[in-house]
């Protein structure tokens, strides 16, 4: 297969097909870039003194790991002069950042979790970083928190990069989902895959296995049936993976189909789970969504829900469609 980088990809996409406005073509290359400096810092280990923790917690009441502020600082300076964007929102900032008035605006704003799986970074786990790209309302004047609550059904695009390895950039602008590995020696993206479909059917689930006890009953029953193996009612057996870095296990589920979920449980019932809406539970549902598979949380498709709150939470169902319809037809008996 003859590679084409991101570059080439973005420019046929904006010229050939017209699916690309340019504006979210540069969005997008630079989005990508500042992934490329993620990934370099992350691999520096203890090398570059980027390990451990801060004294500080973000809004989600989270230690912050040097990481996740460095990955932060990355994607705001690397957005904010381009001109591309009217504002973004990160899931280590409280409030949403408008662009400078000393830099001009553009009409898309820009949602990040910088570095997803920061439990896993100090011991060498897969990590990413998930972005989700909206278009500003019309006629916005100085972008507010309640500029960024649209469903996920009007993202234009989203991704994310996995830092494992191979670093990769798994995207999406509403066209099918393409595959990118960063060629190292060169500095570049480079196309691996070009219409990525999850398979309909599975044998592998993913979850936290440790909040069993916690789980509401259609969930117990879902996880006890596939438990029960091929003598049960799903008559074959299953196998389970938890790498609690949503990306790695989403990663795995688009190339080898699978069944991600983060339920909601019983110790905080209105919490609505671990997972954040705006910019991971909807970017990843876009791009599942786009890869053949369904995104639910439980109850509804993830792209129809109405955000209420920038960091809200949502139970996440997401991976091989035949069994994330499953797992909500339970719910709704
Ligand atoms: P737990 C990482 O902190 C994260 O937000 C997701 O990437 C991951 O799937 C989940 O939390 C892991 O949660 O409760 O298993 O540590």
């Amino acid at each position: 297969m003859k590679r084409i980088s991101l570059t080439q990809h973005l420019i046929e996409e904006q010229r050939l097909n017209n699916t690309i406005p340019a504006e979210l073509r540069l969005l997008i290359e630079v989005v990508a870039r500042a992934c490329k400096t993620i990934s370099h810092a992350v691999g520096k280990g203890a090398l570059g003194d980027v390990l451990g923790s801060t004294q500080s917690e973000n809004i989600q009441g989270e230690i912050q790991k040097k990481l996740d502020i460095i990955s932060n600082e990355i994607l705001l300076q690397a957005n904010e002069w381009g001109g591309h964007l009217a504002a973004m929102a990160s899931e280590e900032m409280e409030t949403i950042h408008p662009i400078p008035n000393r830099y001009p605006k553009g009409e898309y704003m820009l949602l990040f979790d910088p570095l997803d799986g920061s439990s896993n970074i100090d011991v060498n786990v897969s990590i990413g970083t998930i972005f989700s790209v909206l278009k500003a309302p019309e006629g916005m004047g100085t972008p507010t928190e309640q500029d960024f609550l649209q469903p996920g059904r009007k993202q234009v695009a989203a991704g994310y990069a996995v830092y494992g390895p191979q670093t990769m950039l798994i995207l999406t602008t509403g066209n099918g989902v393409k595959c990118f590995t960063l060629d190292r020696e060169m500095g570049s993206w480079v196309m691996t895959q070009s219409d990525v479909q999850i398979p309909a059917d599975t044998k592998e689930f993913a979850i936290n296995a440790s909040n069993a006890r916690h789980w509401h009953s259609p969930v117990k029953r879902y996880i006890d049936e596939m438990l029960a193996g091929r003598d049960g009612p799903r008559s074959k057996d299953f196998n389970m993976r938890w790498i609690a870095s949503m990306v790695a296990d989403v990663h795995r589920i688009l190339n080898r189909g699978g069944i991600f979920m983060y339920p909601a449980d019983l110790r905080e019932p209105d919490k609505g789970g671990k997972l954040r809406l705006m910019y991971e539970a909807n970017p990843m549902a876009f791009i599942v969504e786009q890869a053949g598979g369904a995104a639910t949380n439980g109850k509804q498709r993830i792209l129809d829900i109405q955000p209420e709150r920038l960091h809200q939470r949502v139970p996440v169902f997401l991976g091989s469609k035949s069994e994330v319809e499953l797992v909500t037809s339970y719910h709704k008996e």
